[in-house]
């Protein structure tokens, strides 16, 4: 008798685990709640990225605790690659999204809308340096000012990497393209002979392109420069203890806003570098019935 009982709780166990797989590796279906066919799970990026802080709150503000929606933590290489098999099999899946980024170049997704305005409208990027960079190095300090470019800009050089290139390579092959846009950054600008200048970033994909781009043209200009990736908080605090001379990472007003509260007066704001990023949630375009981060209640 006891030896049925745990044959059948085997059984059983084995058809759980089963058909747990199953639904995990399901298409799409439109009839069922979209919940249940993903665990209620939105995959999402590092820890510290502003996005994430932001989905916390849009779970917290559409109250989707109430339906056990939870946030996964792991990393942009991890998430992209969660969704590109996604979206080979034509699987559910919700990804914290932003662009500029590749993903949306290279799949086919949508931002779901936010009718509460949990991840803000329209974002812009900004550059950050030290205190008495102006003064210090007036070249480097010139360039970072000047420096702006397009989602389009920045994602020839994103695209590159992706396929493979090395970022350094990619931000030069960049630089030889466009001599034009460079020659707005550098025109006039006095060249120096060697002198060390440390960029900080976050290893996201638009940074790295961004940062990259700038190193190298500083390069041209006789820089030597050395470009750090850290955490985001880290990186704040480097530029306002002066560790390290500027970043061109600060997405604002919202993405890393709580950060640029805390270290505002440590550090020097010069301005947007590029205009028109956005950050929200995703979901690839054949998720018909999926439009609104409201939807994933349904
Ligand atoms: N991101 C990309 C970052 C900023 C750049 C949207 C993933 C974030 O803090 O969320």
């Amino acid at each position: 008798m006891r030896k049925k009982l745990s044959i059948l709780a085997l059984l059983s166990a084995l058809f759980l685990i089963l058909s747990a797989c199953g639904t995990e590796l399901a298409e799409y279906d439109p009839d069922k709640p979209l919940g249940e066919q993903i665990n209620y799970t939105i995959t999402g990026i590092d820890a510290g990225a502003g996005i994430m802080l932001s989905t916390q709150n849009a779970i917290k503000d559409y109250k989707l605790d109430d339906y056990n929606w939870q946030l996964q933590t792991s990393s942009t290489a991890a998430m992209t690659s969660t969704l590109e098999k996604a979206i080979k099999d034509k699987r559910p899946i919700v990804v914290t999204g932003w662009t500029p980024h590749w993903m949306f170049t290279k799949f086919d997704l949508k931002f779901l809308k936010d009718p509460k305005n949990v991840y803000g409208d329209a974002e812009n990027i900004n550059t950050m340096v030290r205190k008495g960079l102006k003064k210090d190095m007036p070249s480097a300090y010139t360039v970072l000012d000047r420096f702006n470019w397009t989602a389009e800009e920045m994602s020839d050089v994103m695209l590159q990497v992706n396929n493979g290139e090395d970022p350094e390579k990619a931000a030069r092959k960049w630089i030889k393209d466009n001599p034009d846009k460079v020659k707005k950054w550098t025109d006039g600008v006095e060249k120096v002979h060697g002198d060390k200048i440390k960029l900080t970033y976050v290893a996201w994909d638009s940074e790295i392109a961004s940062t990259n781009v700038v190193a190298e043209v500083l390069r041209d200009l006789g820089y030597k420069p050395t470009i750090q990736a850290m955490e985001i908080q880290p990186m704040w605090a480097s530029i306002a203890t002066g560790a390290a001379d500027g970043m061109v990472a600060a997405w604002l007003p919202n993405t890393s806003g709580i950060y640029y509260k805390d270290y505002k007066k440590d550090v020097e704001n010069l301005g947007v570098n590029l205009k028109g990023a956005k950050v929200g949630l995703a979901v690839p375009t054949y998720m018909k019935n999926i439009n609104s981060i409201e939807d994933l209640k349904k």
